[in-house]
């Protein structure tokens, strides 16, 4: 399979987050790089098609704010990286606001989500290389695997959160829309809800969104990837969230994974984006399923029987012992 990824996405460099009421090292960490590069083999460095396609996907003042935020703090005398304190929950509207601190928490939904000086190009090289597996796929390849870090379902068009600043999967999406492609399917298979491609394509009929996912009551991101929420078109049903509980195995995957492919064939898709998650792994220091790195093979191949051309985005994963082994064999199944 080819397999994308530009050494530019190392620049992301967070040294640690906040949770639980106290810093961590940041799970989404440079180690993640070599593991999987070391699994996947040789891989092509995308094209660079500009800021046109990320456009389709976010606002322009959020691709502005993402740019210039680090900078904007080191201007505010502060030193490492950036991170917000408070947040506009009681309602967001478009405000001239100039205060860094002010613009961190309107841009942001978390406090694991810093922003370092690589934070912006590490971000839109993982964008490209989403593209590039994306170009490569629609040119006929039959699936392209996307190494992008950082990850990136739990951003929307103007915000940033979960590890994650640019949609790297709602930006595949949109580039096959813009190529022709008249229904694209997404199937999240993250351990966690992707909250920012299902807000993304929340309204739309064209771009499906389906989730397998750790159930909300108990875990990040809480707030959304709840069973009720299917979309607010009047035909809705474009969103699909399969929650499960923790300690789910394979067994119980499998059915959900069936449910999954089950909608995405009433779709009638053209183009499959796969947002592809191995924080669903037993040993996952974050997470909190049982799936084994023998459980990977099976499902790609659960995934590759709908027959379409596919396209795989890398999101979390955090095991990094066992990512490598994990990736390649997700990718084996194809
Ligand atoms: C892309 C992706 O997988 N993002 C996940 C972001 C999750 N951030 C939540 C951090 C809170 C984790 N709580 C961990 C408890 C460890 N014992
Ligand atoms: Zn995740």
């Amino acid at each position: 399979m080819k397999c994308f990824w530009d050494d530019r996405q190392r620049a992301h460099v967070p040294a640690g987050e906040f949770f639980n009421g106290a810093m961590h090292p940041a799970a989404e960490h440079e180690g993640r790089v070599e593991a999987i590069l070391k699994a996947i083999g040789s891989t092509q460095t995308p094209a660079d098609l500009g800021l046109d396609p990320l456009l389709r996907v976010h606002a322009p003042d959020y691709l502005d704010y993402l740019r210039s935020a680090h900078d904007q703090w080191l201007a505010a005398g502060r030193g490492g990286d950036a991170f917000p304190y408070t947040f506009p929950v009681v309602k967001r509207r478009p405000l001239r606001l100039e205060r860094i601190d002010a613009l961190l928490g309107q841009y942001s939904f978390d406090t694991s989500t810093p922003i370092g000086p690589g934070t912006w190009d590490a971000s839109y090289w993982a964008a490209q290389t989403a593209l590039a597996a994306t170009d490569s796929v629609l040119g006929g390849e039959r699936t392209a695997f996307a190494f992008c870090r950082p990850p990136g379902h739990h951003c929307g068009a103007d915000y940033l959160g979960g590890y994650s600043y640019l949609s790297n999967a709602a930006i595949a999406a949109e580039h096959a829309v813009a190529a022709g492609r008249k229904r694209v399917a997404i199937l999240d298979v993250d351990y966690h809800h992707g909250n920012g491609t299902q807000d993304i394509f929340y309204e739309r009929g064209d771009v499906l969104y389906v989730s397998i996912h750790a159930d909300p009551v108990m875990d990040y991101p809480y707030y959304w990837g709840h069973a009720d929420e299917r979309g607010k078109r009047a035909d809705h049903g474009a969103n699909l969230n399969l929650p499960l509980p923790r300690g789910t195995e394979w067994a119980t995957y499998q059915s959900a994974l069936l449910q999954a492919l089950d909608r995405i064939e009433t779709h009638e898709a053209e183009l499959l984006i796969v947002s592809y998650g191995a924080d669903t792994y037993e040993g996952d220091p974050i997470s909190h399923f049982n799936l084994k790195t023998s459980d990977y093979a099976p499902m790609a191949r659960a995934i590759a029987t709908l027959g379409l051309p596919t396209v795989v985005v890398m999101e979390g994963g955090y095991a990094v012992e066992a990512l490598g082994a994990n990736v390649a064999e997700f990718l084996s199944g194809f």
